[in-house]
């Protein structure tokens, strides 16, 4: 097949196009990463604790993005993959405990740069699937030799036994492709009851070392 000369200028505009917003969400990663890092730092120092494990990125697949657009009825362009879908850029961040989520969450939102556009609560509010996380979608400002670029970063934040959780759903539910067995679903639900049953007890059992120590140190 013969590409015209119109046809290949416009396959160049829209690689490079493709490439000049992969680089906005990557340094956008790259920007929310950094402030992570400074976060715990401070954390360690004032309270000799560090609320985060661990810290996991990614850029969402092509075919994921486009698997979106379809499922919320848009056409797949670059415009509305970037004013419709949030979580292009994605940042995990993994907590010990359900309090230290929060404690990130609120400092998270107190950073000046980033301005949080929607939160969605899925520890309060578990999904039907028995998903729990803290989502918070913010923007973070990409400085660029041709200005301020706002580019949009999701953050999930989650404990140790959520990600546990969520990351063997995610493999399960691909697998049958959104359609596994009730018996399958059915277990993966009662899984997230457990889940949620040790986080609280994790919880209480630190709290109850905590007091211990306090009252070691009066
Ligand atoms: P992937 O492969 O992680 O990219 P919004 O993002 O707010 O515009 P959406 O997509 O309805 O709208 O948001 P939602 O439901 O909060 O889901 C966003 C992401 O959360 C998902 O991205 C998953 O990463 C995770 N998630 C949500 N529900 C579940 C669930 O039931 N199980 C697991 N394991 N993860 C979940 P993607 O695009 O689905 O996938």
């Amino acid at each position: 097949m013969n590409i015209m000369a119109g046809q290949k200028d416009e396959i160049r505009e829209n690689v490079y196009d493709w490439q000049n917003i992969m680089f906005l969400y990557n340094s956008a990663i790259k920007e929310v990463r950094t402030k992570l890092d400074i976060m715990s730092d401070e954390f360690q120092f004032i309270y000799q604790y560090n609320p985060i494990e661990y810290i996991k990125s990614r850029i969402k697949t092509p075919e994921s993005i486009v698997n979106k657009l379809k499922r919320d009825g848009y056409e797949t362009t670059m415009k509305n993959m970037v004013e419709h879908v949030s979580d292009i850029a994605g940042i995990r961040v993994v907590c010990s405990f359900t309090s230290d989520i929060y404690r990130l969450a609120e400092a998270i939102g107190k950073q000046e740069e980033f301005s949080v556009l929607y939160i969605k609560d899925y520890i309060k509010h578990p999904k039907e699937s028995g998903y729990r996380s803290y989502h918070m979608h913010i923007q973070v400002p990409i400085q660029t030799t041709k200005g301020v670029v706002p580019t949009k970063v999701e953050l999930q934040i989650r404990t140790i036994a959520m990600d546990f959780w969520a990351s063997l759903e995610h493999k399960i539910y691909y697998k049958f492709e959104g359609d596994a067995p009730d018996y399958i679903s059915e277990d993966l639900q009662s899984c997230a009851r457990i889940v949620a049953n040790l986080d609280e007890k994790m919880l209480s059992l630190n709290e109850a070392i905590m007091e211990v120590e306090a009252r070691q140190r009066r």
